[in-house]
């Protein structure tokens, strides 16, 4: 059976993770709306992404004996200025998340639950990918500057991202 402690910090990161899935919703919504429909697939793939490694916690979690305690989802941001701009947001984003699932680690680690810890190594992975697809949009992204070609161009090679695990 899984500890307190483990418990409420797993619950807690179900809530970062469905906070992300949002805040991703709400970005696609903004490319689309700026007629960027490639960049909106990216994000909604992303926002499929997100829940997933939600779900994948709240199973885990009642998997061990926990119970699952979904806290409010916080309202995302609406407007940004550029897609560099979004591109920029995302990445820091991830970072506050890598932090969040080292800080899991680092209570796996003092509760001394083995399984737990081992369960988070899925994560560790999963944010090295998410961090280096952020950095090599936002490298694009700083290339192409104002060249309106080059950014459709970019919106037809995201508009090909799809979901999966
Ligand atoms: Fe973006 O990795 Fe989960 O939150």
């Amino acid at each position: 059976m899984i500890s307190k402690t483990m418990e409420e910090a797993l619950n807690k990161q179900i809530n970062e993770e469905m906070f992300s899935a949002y805040l991703y919703l709400s970005m696609a919504a903004y490319f689309e709306e700026i007629g960027l429909k490639g960049f909106s697939n990216w994000m909604r793939v992303q926002y499929q992404e997100e829940t997933f490694h939600a779900m994948k916690m709240y199973d885990y979690l009642l998997s061990r004996g926990g119970s699952v305690k979904l806290h409010a989802i916080a309202e995302p941001q609406k407007e940004w200025n550029s897609p560099l701009e979004v591109f920029k947001a995302t990445l820091e984003h991830e970072k506050h998340i890598t932090k969040c699932i080292n800080d899991l680690v680092d209570i796996a680690e003092k509760e001394r639950d083995r399984a737990t810890f081992n369960f988070l190594q899925w994560y560790i992975d999963e944010q090295v990918e998410e961090e280096a697809n952020d950095e090599e949009i936002i490298r694009k992204l700083e290339l192409i500057k104002d060249n309106p070609n080059a950014l459709f161009m970019l919106d037809r090679e995201l508009a090909s991202r799809v979901f999966n695990e």
